[in-house]
């Protein structure tokens, strides 16, 4: 552990001196924004130091390297978990406090890197924290986006999509790398030559954009370890190509510099959905051939080109298959460039790359048209092609005639490149991020590469930084459990066990309220300032926060609020626990119908502010821009978490981790990590619901469910559907929600009618809620089933995970030979 070269005046004196030469300002006359890039560059200074000793000692290492690719990197804010992770919270709260200046004033003037969707692109940022806090030596990689994930204001009760701006005051925490940029290569010709005696490619007449590399340090926790995150930007190599500007050609002098500047320009927003657009299929190969190409320079900077080594010493791990091309890229790089065999550079690709999948769902399993890759990467292509005729060869002799079988398993069939299969064929490793997940890839969705790979197939159950989403987070919490344990759970979170005698403890009891009290108020304050809408603190605050899906069913959430206001309306002396339901979610901006959940996710809102006695039971709090940074205020204040998704979908969940880490129970579905949770906590300490994902699976197949009979029997729901299109919602345009009506009951586009099961699972979510309603109201039994939540949550942090990753997968040697 580095010494601490920081004391409280000498930030003090720091961030005076930065104010005064970057700002020419006293503390007295800067502005937050001014006073945050002091602060943030006096950290940055002590990182730095510890990042260039730490790289120092990296450069001659021999041991094994992991990058770990991601076309999502979700990192959230930095400063205060930088000053966490530096361990040094105490002397910055000081040094903060003497020159009168609070975190709450300062944090929210650094902009939110939104690089990511959602789940997978948070999941890669805590892992980046755990491989750092283990001493585990990694690189993250990804794309530097100029707009981040789309900022989404609500406006006329409807989602409004505005560009992320998120550089427009510079990043502090990077260093651009100019010296190790690269070029990728697409489009162009390929062209074959002899020499001695082998068969040489190359591509001709490409368009050439440069890959700029920038750092940011991702710091360990207590830990000599400083990683790098590298955002990949493009650049176009050249100004302007003169030689063909002056030949009069003026379309192509510029179109080298259209792509560049476009590649990495901005995050797509789709999540859990593919649409095979070429920009995005570039970006793709982008970030892989830039990787490699830096990973195979530095490995030659190691160890010459002792090829053979490279398993030994470097493993690729492809996140989802968003960077699969990274396989046909080590092809082609070992092949093209280095000069060794396809047998060889297959044998050794084989052994570098591991694959996590990250959904079952058809409609996000990446396909790409064949023609597009052929033109935008042609010798790619040309080497897929040959993957292909080899796979197929051997599954011929496995599978003699099955060739429906052999479609469904090849990389190229009927037009398409899928990628999926490329990724599985091709990895030595293919792991699921739950039980459950896992156990669904083997029988269902890689069912056949399950029966001659089954050794390949296994199961990381994901996880949470413990560090950014329970002691930076929810600090009040961290205290009371250091108070009653010790702090030995901050660097070994399943130590968090020991609270479980506390439930009896009726002190103890009163100060987790205390705390969750406090959260509460303090994100309502929150609210209040940035939606003008004022919560009551004493009703229970009840959240669903996540991207919005058809899948994940806010549908079913919703529908029950509207049944519990019917209720309220009907009945004048209904006892129903007060509740403040809280949304927060984007829907993809061309995701019609997800969109429309949202407008009536508002109207429904706005239906219950009008009325009398129900605005007195209910409230429902949609959150604009729900982000990494809303989580942070909104999971510490959470009570109940709501994991409704159709049973088999939810390939994990990481947001329910996160409020059971901060004490809220969950009512969910046995699907994702759900499963584990409810094992975790015991059948008392969570509401479970729903059918279980082998129910759903084969009354999908069977075709045999409709959702009629179940309207036709039950009034509530009845009257909930006919109030969403008979003017009760919009009675300026009473036809605004017809489709989701309709799709819910008939279906449409041959899609079967409510194909998540809403109608389905609605009665048991309602009885479950019953439950949480009267559970609610003894409150020493509440606290002790939300302690139990906190309490068995250390499983769930991503040091566990990464464990297990690299026990498993990677097999890396902690640098310095500690932890992990
Ligand atoms: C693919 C092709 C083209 C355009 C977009 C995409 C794309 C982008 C993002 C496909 C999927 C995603 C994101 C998926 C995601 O976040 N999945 C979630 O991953 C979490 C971490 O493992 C799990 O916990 C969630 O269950 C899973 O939904």
């Amino acid at each position: 552990m580095t010494s601490k070269s920081f004391d409280k005046e000498s930030i003090k004196q720091s961030i005076l001196g930065k104010l005064q030469r970057y700002n020419g300002k006293t503390l007295e006359e800067a502005n937050n924004q001014q006073i945050y890039n002091a602060v943030a560059s006096t950290v940055r200074d002590q990182i730095m130091q510890r990042w260039v000793k730490y790289r120092e000692s990296d450069r001659d290492d021999k041991g094994k390297r992991l990058y770990y690719l991601s076309i999502e990197f979700l990192i959230g804010r930095s400063l205060y978990n930088n000053v966490l992770n530096l361990c040094a919270t105490r002397e910055y709260t000081q040094a903060l406090t003497e020159l009168g200046i609070s975190w709450e004033e300062i944090i929210p003037s650094e902009p939110e890197p939104g690089l990511g969707n959602g789940g997978l692109g948070r999941l890669a940022a805590c892992f980046m924290d755990s491989l750092a806090t283990l001493n585990l030596p990694a690189m993250g990689s990804t794309i530097r986006y100029e707009y981040g994930l789309f900022r989404q204001k609500l406006t006329d009760g409807q989602q409004v999509e505005l560009p992320d701006d998120w550089l427009s005051n510079g990043n502090v925490w990077e260093m651009p790398a100019a010296d190790e940029s690269v070029d990728v290569c697409f489009e162009g010709n390929v062209v074959t030559r002899q020499e001695g005696g082998r068969i040489v490619f190359s591509v001709e007449g490409g368009r050439i954009v440069e890959a700029v590399p920038y750092d940011m340090p991702v710091v360990g926790h207590e830990a000599d370890t400083v990683n790098s995150l590298r955002l990949w930007r493009a650049r176009s190599r050249t100004a302007m190509d003169f030689g063909t500007f002056s030949s009069g050609d003026y379309r192509n002098a510029s179109i080298e510099q259209e792509l560049a500047s476009i590649i990495s320009k901005v995050l797509y927003p789709e999540d859990n959905h593919h649409e095979g657009k070429t920009l995005r299929l570039c970006q793709q190969y982008f970030l892989v051939s830039a990787t490699l190409q830096y990973a195979l320079k530095d490995f030659k900077r190691r160890f010459g080109d002792q090829f053979h080594l490279l398993p030994e010493k470097v493993v690729f791990h492809i996140n989802d298959t968003h960077p699969a091309l990274a396989i046909p890229e080590l092809m082609r790089l070992l092949m093209d460039q280095e000069g060794l065999g396809w047998d060889e550079a297959q044998q050794i690709t084989m052994r570098c790359v591991a694959y996590t999948n990250h959904t079952v769902m058809q409609e996000a399993l990446e396909r790409w048209p064949q023609e597009l890759v052929r033109r935008q990467l042609p010798r790619i292509y040309m080497i897929l092609e040959e993957m292909n005729r080899r796979l197929c060869e051997m599954l011929w002799h496995k599978f003699p005639g099955q060739w429906e079988r052999i479609g469904r398993m090849a990389i190229l069939a009927y037009d398409q490149v899928h990628m999926a299969n490329l990724c599985v064929a091709w990895s030595y490793c293919v792991n699921g991020v739950s039980r459950l997940h896992g156990d669904i890839l083997k029988k269902d969705t890689f069912h056949d590469y399950a029966l001659i790979y089954p050794q390949k197939f296994t199961y990381v159950t994901n996880g949470i930084s413990h560090r950014r989403w329970l002691m930076a987070c929810n600090p009040g919490l961290a205290e009371l459990i250091s108070g009653a344990i010790g702090t030995a759970w901050q660097h070994d979170p399943s130590l968090l066990e020991g609270l479980l005698p506390y439930r009896d403890d009726a002190a103890f009891r009163a100060e987790f309220l205390k705390v969750k009290q406090h959260n509460k108020e303090n994100f309502a304050q929150w609210i209040k300032a940035r939606q003008g809408i004022a919560l009551d603190t004493d009703t229970m605050f009840d959240v669903q926060v996540k991207r919005l899906h058809e899948y994940k069913r806010q549908m079913l959430n919703a529908l029950h609020i509207h049944v519990l206001y019917n209720r309220i309306v009907d009945d004048l002396n209904i006892d129903l626990l007060p509740r403040t339901f809280v949304f927060g979610a984007k829907a993809s901006p061309g995701y019609a119908k997800a969109k429309m959940i949202i407008r009536y996710i508002l109207a429904l809102s706005r239906l219950i502010d009008r009325h009398p006695r129900a605005r007195q039971l209910l409230k429902i709090l949609f959150v604009e821009n729900y982000n990494v940074s809303a989580a942070e205020m909104l999971i510490p204040a959470a009570e109940l978490s709501e994991q409704l998704s159709t049973a088999g979908k939810e390939a994990s969940g990481t947001g329910n981790m996160k409020f059971m880490m901060n004490g809220a129970l969950t009512m969910g579905t046995l699907d994702g990590a759900n499963v584990e949770i409810s094992e975790q906590v015991g059948m008392d300490n969570i509401y479970i619901f729903g059918m279980r994902a082998d129910k759903v699976s084969t009354l999908y197949q069977d075709g045999s469910y409709s959702p009629i009979g179940i309207y036709e029997q039950n009034a509530e729901i009845r009257r909930a559907l006919t109030q969403m299109i008979d003017g009760t919602l919009f009675p300026d345009n009473p036809a605004l929600l017809q489709s989701l009506y309709h799709d819910l009951l008939f279906g449409s586009w041959g899609a079967p009618a409510d194909p998540y099961f809403v109608l389905k699972d609605f009665g048991s979510y309602s009885m479950a809620q019953r439950r949480v309603d009267s559970d609610y109201r003894h409150n020493e039994q509440w606290l002790r089933k939300a302690i139990t939540n906190t309490a068995m949550s250390g499983l769930f942090s991503s040091d566990r995970s990464i464990a297990d990753y690299n026990r498993d997968i990677w097999k890396l040697r902690p640098i310095g030979g500690k932890r992990a």
